[in-house]
Order: structure tokens, then sequence, then C-alpha cells
């Protein structure tokens, strides 16, 4: 998957819009996808399932981080999340089948709270994005 320029400004375009509420939405993204596809909740035995959950906001603010410093190195993501890359494959052993249904989830979470700012083409890329750090994070799966 290849970013092109265009990609690339939309992908920070929305991601600068997200701001501070980076961590809430990938939090609610998380809530959706346990609530949408309930073998995911199966990775986080330990999380209370509620929305808002302590342990949902916190995973939330994880992955927020870990997409602003993917939104930060497009033009490297193997290199900028490698060591998280050998985390989801070696330790956490997540079957990559799962980061599809998590970045649908952020797509729609993402739809919801940027209304019409969600554009076709911020659509298409942040599709694309998503896709590239899902491919670095499961990259070592195998
Ligand atoms: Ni993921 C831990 C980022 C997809 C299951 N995950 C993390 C951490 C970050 C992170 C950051 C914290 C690592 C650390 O502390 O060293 N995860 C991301 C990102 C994506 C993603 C950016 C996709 C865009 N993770 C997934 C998916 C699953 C998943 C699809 C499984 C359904 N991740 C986990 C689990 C943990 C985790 C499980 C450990 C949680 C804990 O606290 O025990």
């Amino acid at each position: 998957m290849v970013l092109s320029g265009a990609d690339k400004n939309n992908v920070k375009a929305a991601w600068s819009k997200v701001g501070g509420n980076s961590g809430a939405y990938m939090s609610e993204a998380l809530h959706r996808t346990f609530l949408s596809f309930p073998t995911t909740k199966t990775y986080f035995p330990h999380f209370d399932f509620f929305s808002g959950s302590p342990q949902i906001r916190a995973q939330g603010q994880k992955i927020a981080d870990a997409v602003g410093v993917a939104v930060a190195h497009m033009d490297d993501l193997a290199t900028a999340l490698s060591s998280l890359s050998d985390v989801h494959a070696h330790e956490l052993k997540v079957d990559p089948v799962n980061f599809k249904l998590l970045c649908h989830n952020v797509l729609v979470t993402l739809a919801c709270h940027l209304g019409k700012d969600f554009t076709p083409e911020i659509h298409a890329s942040m599709d694309k994005f998503l896709a590239s750090v899902s491919t670095v994070l499961t990259s070592k799966y195998r």
C-alpha cells in the first residue's frame, strides 16, 4: 500500500482535526470493536467492558499515541512502528484479522465525530493509512 502525497496531507489534516480528542476517539473505536466483534475482547480479558472503563480509556490513549507517531512518520512506518510490531506479533500474538476490525471501527468513529469534514477523500486516505499501519503491525506475525 503506497500513500500518495495527497493521502499524507489528508491523513495529517484529519488527525489534526481530531486533535486533543484522539484518546477519547480511539477508546470509542476500541469499545465499538468489542461490541461489534466480541471475539476481539478475548485479547483483553482483564478489561472492564463498559464504555469509558478505565482500561479502555487507557488503551485508547495508547493507540492514539501510536497513531500519532505513525502520522508523524508516514514516510517510514516500518521503522517507526518496529518495536510495536514485535509486541503484537511475539508477545501478544494478535491474529492479523483483528486489525481490519479495529480499523473499520476507527473509521466509523471518525465519521461520527468529524461529520462533514470526513470527506470521501479523507475516508479513502485514512483507510489506506490504517491499512499501512496494520501491515507493519502484523508483518512479524509468522
Ligand atoms: Ni494493540 C497493546 C497499539 C491493534 C491487542 N497496542 C498495545 C499498545 C499499543 C497498541 C501502543 C501498548 C504496547 C506496550 O505497552 O508496549 N494496537 C495498537 C495499534 C493498533 C493495535 C496502533 C492498530 C491500529 N491491538 C490491536 C488489535 C488487537 C490489539 C487489533 C487485538 C484485537 N494491543 C492489544 C493487546 C495489548 C495491546 C491485547 C496489551 C493490552 C494490555 O494492557 O494488556
